[in-house]
């Protein structure tokens, strides 16, 4: 068996922490502060008992809206993004991971960019809150939180709440708990919606679907000069990327 994940948040949410936890082991670096670009994904693959867990480690808005420089590196992310994932026969999961303070616009926006958005509303999510060892039981946060993530329309399919600050207290301690919560999670889905679609559409939707986030402002790049830039950045043929601008305004009609 084998699943495939996107792992994705803010930047420092503690996303490598989930991957290791997953993994229980070392496998991702944690990083007290590392630049990351919207949708710059990182691949890791390693055993679970006699699963194959694939995971992209992928980095989400920072803010509710995006910038209009963010908007070619973000369609230049996605398109190494959905490649990798084309190869690996597509995504079974979302794991959206948010830090255990308060939900915000910018929670709100990650969401809409990776279910409705990458996955087209298509692939089940569930989420991970981190930070929550302070909690003397740690599900105590969702008691108390999950009807703001309600009101700001963010639905899932499941929930982890966890620490990834290992404690070295086995199974009576929160990493151990932590652990079970999140493996419970993966072992809900079995591989049979497997979600993918053909490279070009899934690029033009997503070029389409960043432009929620950067609004119309002056300066986004549009015919032409998107067609150069898709070029350019994201190594396409002139004759693909013309495809690609096609492809998105069939869908306008
Ligand atoms: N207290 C606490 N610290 C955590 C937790 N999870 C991660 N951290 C710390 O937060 C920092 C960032 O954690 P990472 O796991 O690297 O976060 P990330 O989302 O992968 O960060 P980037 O890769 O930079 O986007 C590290 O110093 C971690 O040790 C947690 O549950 N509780
Ligand atoms: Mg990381």
């Amino acid at each position: 068996m084998s699943i495939n994940i996107i792992l994705f948040g803010e930047t420092g949410v503690g996303k490598s922490s989930v991957v290791n936890l997953i993994a229980g082991r070392t496998v991702a670096e944690v990083s007290p502060d590392v630049e990351g670009c919207t949708l710059q994904s990182k691949e890791y693959k390693f055993d679970v008992g006699s699963t194959r867990v694939s995971i992209w480690d992928t980095v989400g808005l920072e803010e509710p809206e995006m910038g209009v420089n963010g908007y070619i590196p973000a369609i230049e992310k996605a398109w190494l993004l959905i490649k990798r994932l084309r190869e690996a026969g597509g995504v079974d999961l979302l794991l959206f991971c948010i830090r255990g303070n308060r939900v915000t616009m910018t929670t709100q926006s990650n969401y809409r960019l990776f279910y409705e958005v990458l996955c087209g509303q298509q692939v089940p999510i569930a989420l991970v809150i981190t930070h929550l060892e302070r909690e003397v039981d740690m599900e105590d946060w969702w008691t108390r939180n999950y009807k703001s993530i309600e009101k700001y329309g963010i639905k899932c399919a499941g929930h982890a709440c966890v620490t990834g600050i290992p404690d070295n207290r086995g199974p009576e301690g929160k990493y151990w708990k932590s652990q079970r919560a999140i493996l419970s999670l993966l072992q809900q889905h079995d591989g049979s919606g497997r979600y993918t679609m053909p490279e070009g559409d899934w690029l033009a939707r997503i070029i389409k679907g960043l432009k929620l986030f950067t609004g119309d402002k002056v300066g986004i790049p549009k015919g032409k000069n998107l067609q150069k830039a898709l070029v350019k950045r994201c190594g396409l043929d002139a004759e693909a990327a013309q495809k690609i601008l096609e492809t998105m305004t069939d869908n306008d009609n």
